[in-house]
């Protein structure tokens, strides 16, 4: 599939090479079938939005079998509680005001509302998450959202005063219908208010694993404001978030609705200064990937001539980019450890790495572990403390990151 905002003149950047479905965890019996595409990366120069040039059909990647769950980890949770929070404090009003969640996954973020008494519809495509959602008490639709969904929204329609979504925005190959839709649902005075991991951070810290099929864009404050300006809305205001190893939260409305915070400017003006509109920033991102990939092969294989046993921390969907692209699998790395029992007893896309029950890592831990879920360190770091203290090593494939 393309990218239909923005496939004009998009310049190729890089390929990955050959990538499953980042979540596709997959039985023994399926590795022959298992299905691959050629995971490359460009920019748009007028957008200035990084985007993948192909991918999957959005049917492969969230279904009835989805395996991420937003409440898998503690500090997540409790994020959202916070987002939810700050939500309310800000924008919401009296309790004929209702907010809208784009891809609300189990509902971990929604059910803040509950207690507000304000109506809340959360929105998802995959049906087994929706319906965790469901099951605590939540309005919610499982379907993709799109314009034409919001022809049964009927309710909805230029009375939602808060369209909210996190990690979710990058996931959805339309932006024209989605804008349409947020345009079609939001009162006047309505924002659409949503967080990514954001691409500044990702271009500093060479967390290429950021990018995989669901992350069809990696989004900067410029690329936003741009594509946000091409159906009169804007960007109003914008904070920094550390979750996922950098993040960025954008808040948008119609134009001339609000007063513009001065971080708005000045977090553009820094990214036109580091050259986000550069094809060279990307072109020297795209060697630090390489020299990333030649580091951790280098890691692994001095672990491995000191007979050392090597496992992998957090079968993230991030990990798929990273086993693929660096072509590591079972021969290097045992086993994944993980919490998630949708993904235990399963191998890992393309790198067929047996995924096994976090509880394993206490009772038989590996010599070497490659932390995975790197965005989870200081919860991951607590959770397993013992495993440092009894002499094991962590690595990493960001450099200088443990
Ligand atoms: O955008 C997305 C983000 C928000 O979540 C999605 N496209 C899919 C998913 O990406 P991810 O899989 O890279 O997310 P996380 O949150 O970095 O990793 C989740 C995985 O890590 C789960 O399989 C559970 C596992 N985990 C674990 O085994 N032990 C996580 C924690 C915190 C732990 O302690």
């Amino acid at each position: 599939m393309k990218c239909n905002i923005t496939n004009k003149n998009v310049k190729e950047i890089m390929s990955f090479g050959k990538m499953p479905i980042a979540n596709g965890f997959l039985n023994e019996k399926d590795k022959s079938n298992e299905y691959f595409y050629e995971m490359t990366v460009g920019l748009s120069p007028d957008l200035g939005l990084f985007q993948l040039t192909n991918f999957p059909k959005v049917e492969m990647m969230f279904h009835d079998k989805y395996p991420f769950f937003t409440n898998s980890s503690n500090y997540m949770r409790n994020h959202f509680k916070e987002y939810a929070e700050w939500i309310s404090k800000e924008f919401i009003e009296n309790n004929s005001d209702k907010i809208i969640e784009i891809g609300c996954n189990d509902g971990t973020m929604l059910e803040n509302f509950k207690n507000n008494k304000i109506e809340s519809l959360g929105i998802d495509p995959s049906g087994n998450v929706a319906k965790i959602a469901k099951d605590k008490g939540l309005n919610i639709i499982n379907s993709f959202f799109s314009e034409n969904l919001t022809d049964s929204l009927n309710e909805f329609k230029s009375k939602t005063k808060v369209i909210c979504a996190a990690n979710v925005i990058c996931h959805i190959p339309d932006l024209n219908d989605l804008i349409k839709g947020i345009d079609k649902l939001l009162s006047k005075k309505g924002v659409f208010i949503f967080e990514e991991p954001y691409l500044g951070s990702m271009i500093n810290n060479v967390s290429y694993d950021q990018i995989y099929d669901e992350h069809i864009y990696i989004f900067s404050a410029i690329s936003v404001e741009k594509v946000f300006n091409l159906y009169d809305f804007e960007l109003i205001d914008i904070y920094p978030q550390i979750t996922h190893g950098g993040s960025m939260r954008y808040v948008l409305a119609r134009k001339n609705e609000y007063s513009k915070s001065p971080k708005v400017n000045k977090i553009l003006g820094e990214e036109l200064k580091k050259g986000f509109l550069d094809i060279d920033l990307y072109m020297k991102f795209k060697l630090n990937c390489l020299r990333s990939k030649e580091r951790l092969n280098d890691l692994i294989d001095l672990s491995l001539k000191k007979n050392k046993r090597i496992g992998g921390y957090a079968a993230t969907s991030k990990s798929t980019t990273i086993l693929n692209f660096c072509s590591i699998n079972s021969n290097k790395i045992d086993c994944i450890y993980d919490t998630t029992p949708e993904k235990i007893g399963k191998l890992s896309p393309g790198a067929h790495i047996p995924v096994i029950d976090s509880e394993e890592f206490k009772i038989n831990p590996p010599d070497t572990c490659l932390l995975f879920g790197w965005n989870h360190k200081n919860e991951i770091f607590e959770k397993e403390k013992n495993f440092a203290l009894n002499g094991g090593k962590w690595i990493s494939h960001i450099e200088n990151f443990i």
